[in-house]
């Protein structure tokens, strides 16, 4: 440890810390807007600057390490008018649109230029030609919006290692685009908007579908019914000001009805019903000498990155569907016929963690008879715009439980890294072993290691498993299997960080906030304590699950089932 004062407040930290970091222990808040913890350390914006005792230059504390003795000053004058030129700079050559903007009160430039006390620009002068990429079903990239701190590229780059973004052009024709100029839609991002996650602004946001929702709940022609993801749940209450990791599950239902919706479903039903499809796949393959190891294909993210960067493992891909499909697929059918509602009349929407959802709802291999599963996909952030739109006080809203003609148990966990592994396993177990054991939290798929491995073994079989979260990490771990390195039965691989709880479509959190606290252990945790209230715990053992295989499935990997739950990926 070193011990050092800041703003003459002593404080000791560890040696690898930097000052920004120190000041932070010391209730000392410096503003910053590039920095992005361990994403984003580059002391490019210079907002961070800081006056160190016997130096003459000032320095940008996110990369100025601490040390012993060190005495920091960060509210000097001086200081101050540095820091609100710096930002006026920025502000003179940013689309300054705020009443209606994608991030309008949710900004960081815009807090800081509060924070800051900025009250005029005084620059005025060139301004970059606006151009607004349009063109995926996910993602908009408004460079007019774009305030080059690179926090975007960087976790492209670094952390999901798909490098789509980056610094292009020179001056003050510098831009952070995909190469060429490309849109999102021509170059092989898969869409999992970990970009919109890190970015501070609006340059990089979802490409909005709620006038299309509107719209649907507005015709009285159809009848729609909306499903929410397991991650959703963890997070949409940070909409409403509520803390980090908040479970939200019963408000967020009553909302969901006002607002007009004829069913209100849980993604969770469809997420067993992937665990019978998929856990039967898996004894099928190893029974029967198939592709192995077997990888989920859930995550659209993930799926499309596989598809770019790892074609020699589509075969490894699960067939099933992922769970917002064939939630789609079943509502369209099996519930269609049970209510005598024309499917064609049925308009589903999605409520994800997720942008990449929004484009995996189009891919024309997931109809069925020409009918689309999913008819609009929202995020978590839209569906809270929509709640504050409806003006409904959520936070006074009563509790509700989900329209139970299709309820979820061990579905839950999916929204977490390590969750379909274990619903997976909690199925497995039971069909290997013949019995309906009690010991059903498999600790070691849980958490935020980078590479999660075990062994179980089932029925006198060892059954040997991976868990990997974040595309980086699906690098590291598809390579050492590639190699021969490593041999597995069953790979669950999520796109992003964490799993879907972090996923691209999830509230935004301040780079201030994420100093703090780890998100995606926060948000995990309101989905394990669903998962631990919820009296049926595995896939197998849901009744609604039971009941649609006896009406109407026969069997996992029916010929009905695979009409409608399972797919193919081609090279
Ligand atoms: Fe997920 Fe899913 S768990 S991908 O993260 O499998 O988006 O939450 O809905 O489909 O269930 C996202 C979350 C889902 C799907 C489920 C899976
Ligand atoms: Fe990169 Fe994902 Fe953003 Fe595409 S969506 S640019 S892959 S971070």
């Amino acid at each position: 440890n070193v011990s050092l004062t800041i703003d003459g407040i002593k404080v000791e930290v560890p040696s690898c810390y930097t000052v920004l970091e120190a000041a932070r222990e010391a209730g000392v808040d410096i503003p910053s807007l590039c920095y992005l913890k361990s994403i984003n350390e580059v002391g490019a914006c210079r907002i961070c600057m800081v006056e160190v005792e016997g130096s003459r230059n000032i320095q940008a504390s996110c990369v100025l390490p601490v040390a012993e003795g060190m005495s920091v000053k960060t509210n000097t004058k001086s200081l101050r008018d540095v820091r609100k030129a710096t930002l006026e700079l920025i502000l003179s050559n940013h689309n300054r649109e705020c009443l209606t903007c994608a991030r309008n009160k949710n900004c960081e430039l815009q807090s800081l230029a509060e924070e800051l006390n900025v009250d005029k620009i005084t620059y005025e002068g060139a301004k970059t030609e606006p151009q607004i990429d349009l063109k995926s079903d996910s993602i908009i990239r408004d460079n007019s919006k774009c305030i080059l701190c690179g926090r975007c590229v960087n976790m492209c780059k670094d952390v999901q290692e798909i490098g789509i973004l980056d610094f292009t052009n020179r001056g003050f024709e510098t831009e952070v685009a995909p190469a060429f100029n490309k849109s999102m839609a021509d170059v092989p991002c898969i869409y999992c908007g970990q970009c919109i996650v890190a970015c501070p602004v609006a340059a990089l946001r979802e490409k909005e579908d709620i006038e299309k929702v509107w719209d649907a709940i507005d015709n009285k022609d159809l009848h729609v019914v909306v499903q929410t993801a397991p991650a959703v749940r963890a997070a949409l209450g940070e909409e409403m000001g509520l803390p980090i990791g908040t479970r939200v599950t019963g408000k967020m239902v009553t909302a969901l009805k006002r607002m007009g919706f004829d069913k209100v479903f849980d993604t969770n039903f469809a997420a067993d019903l992937t665990i019978m499809e998929e856990g039967h796949e898996l004894l099928d393959r190893i029974q029967n000498n198939g592709v192995l190891p077997m990888i989920t294909s859930c995550s659209p993210g993930w799926v499309r990155f596989c598809e770019f960067n790892y074609p020699e493992f589509l075969e490894n891909l699960s067939s099933c569907k992922s769970p917002q499909q064939m939630m789609g697929a079943i509502l369209k059918s099996y519930y269609a016929e049970k209510n005598d509602i024309d499917p064609k009349k049925i308009f589903v929407v999605s409520v994800m963690p997720c942008t990449s959802k929004k484009t995996e709802a189009t891919r024309p291999e997931l109809n069925v008879d020409g009918l689309r599963d999913i008819d609009a996909v929202i995020t978590t952030r839209e569906l809270g715009k929509m709640i504050k739109q409806a003006r409904i006080d959520f936070n006074k809203l009563e509790d509700n439980s989900f329209d139970d003609d299709l309820c979820g148990t061990a579905g839950v966990i999916f929204g977490v890294t390590g969750g379909v592994m274990e619903a997976a396993l909690r199925t497995v177990a039971d069909v290997l072993e013949d019995k309906d054991l009690e010991e059903i939290d498999y600790n070691q798929v849980r958490g935020i290691k980078e590479i999660k491995e075990a062994e179980v073994t089932l029925g006198g079989k060892t059954i040997k498993i991976a868990v990997v979260h974040g595309t980086g990490n699906a690098v590291k771990l598809l390579d050492m299997v590639k190699a021969g390195e490593k041999d597995y039965h069953f790979i669950e691989i999520m796109g992003c960080s964490g799993g879907c709880v972090t996923g691209g479509g999830q509230p935004h959190v301040s780079a201030k906030d994420k100093m703090d606290v780890d998100v995606r252990v926060e948000r995990a945790k309101a989905l394990y304590e669903e998962d631990r209230l919820t009296e049926v715990r595995k896939s197998h053992k849901n009744e609604a699950i039971l009941k649609l295989y006896k009406e109407y499935l026969e069997k996992p990997n029916s010929h009905k089932a695979h009409k409608l739950l399972h797919t193919h990926y081609n090279k």
